[in-house]
């Protein structure tokens, strides 16, 4: 057990991630913000590694990230990042002020459950298969803008150096791995227009 205040893990933390997964990137970026080393397991979602039977005892979900510090598996990035927040409490990803922690908390949520799952491979495969290309292009595009444009009335009274005021936070983080995540996503695909609220830039 690291002690609370902070120091290296006693116990080798091990990451399980894919270079393009967005998630995975929000729990590489905490675990450096705390200085934590770990060791990098890839999983090739491209070619389907998620489905093999060793990955699937470690998340029957099929998804990275996943961490494994010892004993302890933890899937989902929500929870790894709070995870990683109680047992290792240096470089604190959320502030103590309530109303600001509440904040990065409603900003990583709404990133994780309303944005990011219309970006899972598994949905953009199945809307492409059922609806073509181009309307699929059209749904998620129009969702992901519905849902960046929400944030920036979120956070228009709280903006600072960063999206979500003067330091880096978890709401920041995730905000910002999600635009370019998305950017990228648009970038590949026919250089479609991306708005995005100047807060998140
Ligand atoms: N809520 C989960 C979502 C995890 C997730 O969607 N992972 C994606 C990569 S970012 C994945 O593994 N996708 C594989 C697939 O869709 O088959 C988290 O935040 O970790």
């Amino acid at each position: 057990m690291a002690p609370k205040d902070g120091g290296e893990a006693s116990s080798k933390l091990v990451l399980y991630s894919y270079w393009q997964s967005s998630c995975s990137w929000r729990v590489r970026f905490a675990l450096n913000l705390k200085g934590l080393s770990y060791e990098y397991k890839a999983v090739n979602l491209a070619k389907g590694e998620q489905f093999t039977p060793e990955f699937e005892k470690l998340n029957p979900l099929h998804f990275v990230p996943v961490l494994v510090d010892g004993d302890v598996v933890v899937s989902d990035s929500y929870a790894i990042l709070m995870y990683l927040e109680e047992k290792y409490p240096q470089r604190t990803l959320l502030p103590a002020d309530p109303q600001q922690k509440a904040l990065n908390l409603q900003v990583a949520s709404i990133i994780s459950s309303s944005i990011q799952p219309l970006l899972m491979l598994s949905i953009l495969k199945y809307l492409e298969e059922k609806v073509g290309l181009e309307e699929r292009l059209l749904f998620v595009q129009t969702n992901i803008e519905k849902g960046f444009l929400a944030l920036e009335k979120l956070l228009k009274d709280f903006v600072g150096k960063y999206a979500t005021g003067e330091e880096v936070y978890m709401g920041f983080v995730i905000c910002r791995l999600m635009y370019l995540w998305h950017l990228r996503l648009l970038w590949l695909q026919n250089g479609l227009r991306l708005t995005c609220p100047s807060s998140l830039l």
